[in-house]
């Protein structure tokens, strides 16, 4: 569905033509009857002959209006332009013109009313008349149809110009989050909250869970309609009215959001503002404003970076708001100044991305859909530290079902990695060159001291200046595809192994000396480091750490073995406990002739180790406990 927007001049009969369009009279409330004029928001439905139908808006011509005008207007993608023919373009005509054009509207309409009061050679000069005056406005060269509702002339032309320009729109984005700026709030007995709007973007179903804009309250819902027809679902583009759970009629009002949970609310963002001609001489540095924003008016402050001068058309700026609000990406807004209210100019939030925006345009990119241009581009301001779906997902303004799809198949693709702990999506390019990065500082370490078993990620961290959590998560896609290896703490190149040099080797021959009298016995942890301390032979402590990581040397509480010495004693028990289920440790002891002072810590460590399990004062096989649970 396609949102039909009305605009023109008081009393040129907007709301006359919806109501002979449509039959339903705009003009809902009794005071707009009783003055003839229009003073706020109506709706109504346009059906066409071959069975599909557009929303109408209407808003008030009245200069007193135009900020409920505002309210409907970006909506609005296809513009109905009432002009009276006995009257011509007047004050609003020009003044709504001026504000569409900050906002949707992508196609013109020109209906010249009351057409009844003019004969054809002053009605053939009122159009030519028209099309003058528009030409520079988002009007110009629109097809002009001339109507009246009291005769009904020009009506069925109207509706055809209408239908094909509605068959024109290009469709609205409905893979992006559900954004619905609220214009009505009310509530009906027994069903509780009522909000309508125009669902600007995106799929709401019934059940969703919501987030009201500004409420930090997730709101659910229980019902959709759409002109009274009750639906399951509603694709952007359509007049909606939802009937929400969990939230009072008393917490909205109009310019509240209904948004999906992707989005956050702001109080400041940066905006690609277009100066209206007309007030580039009233801009200052910093001038309030009211922003209009969905169906909001919000107080606020326009920043420029400079003093904006008089050549200026396009500037960047942020825009500061008094109250924070659901801000979409790339959506149209509209400023006016505080008093008097004269348009200053509108533009879109930036941090929108244009799919022209993408950085390295590679071969796979000419084939890439929009979306996935968008997520790509969202990937590349994240870095390495990545981005939540829900995140890429609201920065390229699609819904985050969708954007965790395009990010799977990126992955799979391998041009995106997906990150752990906490989980998030990161672009390809970042994580490469870290990982390069890593490589190399590794590389060069291993150089200068080959016998070290690698780097921590507490020392890699520093050498790169990095977080050392996030290092370690931007590693790890790294580390699962082989090109950087990460053993016992210790990160290094995949082909490294660490080499002692002469002096360190004569070292460690020398403490674990083996002595077949005592082919089991350990060295004493504080012997070995009293002779490190003793000698001056370069990075022993470091060599000896590595020997314990790369499983050289075990420490076993305060004793060290050799590994063949754990391998014996670990087969010796593993041998004694197939045969007899269990094992004490004085039996143990008595097998491989030690002593109780060092069975009991090893015990211990080959329980920690996953060899045994302790069973009372006795130990069972690991293996052989599990299997007898199943
Ligand atoms: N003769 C003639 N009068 C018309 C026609 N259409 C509307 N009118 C009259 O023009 C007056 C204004 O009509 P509305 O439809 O209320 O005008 P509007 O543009 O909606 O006015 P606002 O909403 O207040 O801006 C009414 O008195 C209508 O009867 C027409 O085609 N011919
Ligand atoms: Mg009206």
């Amino acid at each position: 569905m396609h949102v039909i927007g009305t605009a023109g001049h008081v009393d040129h009969g907007k709301s006359s033509l919806v109501r002979a369009l449509t039959g339903t009279d705009p003009d809902r409330w009794l005071e707009e009857k009783l003055r003839g004029m229009t003073l706020d928001l109506g709706f109504a439905r346009l059906r066409f002959d071959d069975g599909s139908d557009a929303a109408i808006v209407d808003v008030p011509g009245h200069e007193r209006f135009v900020h409920n005008m505002l309210a409907g207007a970006a909506g609005v993608e296809l513009l109905m332009l009432v002009v009276a023919a006995n009257e011509g373009p007047q004050p609003q005509t020009f003044e709504h013109l001026a504000i569409l054009r900050y906002l949707n509207v992508k196609r013109v309409v020109i209906a010249l009313t009351k057409s009844d009061l003019l004969d054809d050679d002053e009605l053939a000069h009122a159009r030519a008349s028209v099309a003058e005056a528009l030409a520079g406005t988002v009007a110009a060269s629109a097809p002009i149809v001339a109507v009246s509702t009291i005769t009904g002339s020009g009506l069925d032309e109207l509706r055809s110009s209408l239908h094909a320009a509605i068959k024109a729109l290009p469709s609205r984005p409905i893979e992006a989050p559900a954004y619905l700026p609220i214009d009505r709030v009310f509530a009906l007995d027994g069903h509780g909250t009522i909000v309508t709007g125009t669902l600007m973007q995106g799929r709401i179903s019934v059940g969703d869970r919501l987030a009201a804009g500004g409420l930090d309250r997730e709101v659910r819902v229980r019902g959709v309609h759409v002109f009274g027809e009750k639906r399951e679902m509603v694709e952007a583009g359509a007049r909606v009215a939802l009937n929400l759970v969990n939230v009072e009629r008393s917490d909205l009002s109009r310019g509240a959001v209904i948004a999906s949970g992707q989005f956050e609310s702001h109080a400041s963002v940066a905006v690609h503002f277009i100066v209206e001609p007309s007030a580039r001489a009233i801009l200052r540095r910093r001038t309030p404003v009211r922003a209009y924003v969905g169906s909001a008016e919000i107080l606020g402050t326009l920043v420029f970076e400079r003093a904006p001068n008089t050549q200026d058309d396009v500037l960047p700026a942020t825009l500061h708001l008094r109250e924070p609000t659901v801000i979409v990406p790339g959506a149209a807004f509209v400023v006016r100044r505080l008093s008097p209210k004269t348009l200053l100019g509108g533009g879109t939030f930036a941090g929108a991305i244009s799919p022209h925006e993408t950085t390295d345009v590679h071969d796979e990119a000419i084939e890439d859909s929009e979306d996935v241009r968008a997520v790509l581009a969202a990937l590349d301001r994240h870095g390495t530290t990545g981005a939540t779906a829900a995140r890429l997902g609201a920065i390229a303004n699609i819904r985050e079902v969708r954007a965790a799809e395009i990010l799977q198949e990126l992955v799979d693709a391998e041009r995106a990695y997906a990150l752990e702990r906490p989980a998030a999506f990161a672009a390809k390019e970042p994580i490469e060159e870290l990982a390069a990065i890593a490589c190399a500082r590794l590389a060069a370490a291993e150089a200068e001291t080959p016998w070290r078993t690698g780097m921590t990620s507490i020392a890699l961290a520093r050498d790169l200046t990095r977080p050392e959590a996030e290092l370690v998560r931007a590693l790890a896609p790294a580390v699962r595809a082989g090109r950087i290896a990460l053993r016992a703490g210790y990160y290094a190149t995949p082909e490294f192994s660490p080499t002692l040099t002469r002096e360190q080797r004569a070292f460690f021959d020398g403490v674990f000396v083996r002595d077949p009298n005592a082919a089991h016995v350990p060295v004493p942890l504080a012997d070995v480091l009293a002779r490190m301390k003793t000698t001056k032979i370069d990075g022993l402590s470091a060599a000896f750490d590595m020997l314990v990581a790369t499983g050289v040397l075990h420490k076993v509480l305060d004793s060290v073995y050799r590994d063949d010495q754990i391998a014996y004693l670990r087969s010796a028990l593993v041998t004694a406990l197939r045969e007899r289920k269990t094992i004490t440790p004085s039996e143990y002891r008595d097998i491989v002739h030690s002593s109780r002072k060092y069975v009991v810590p090893l015990l211990e460590w080959f329980d920690a180790t996953g060899v045994t399990l302790r069973s009372g004062d006795a130990r069972v096989l690991r293996l052989a406990k599990r299997s007898s649970e199943k």
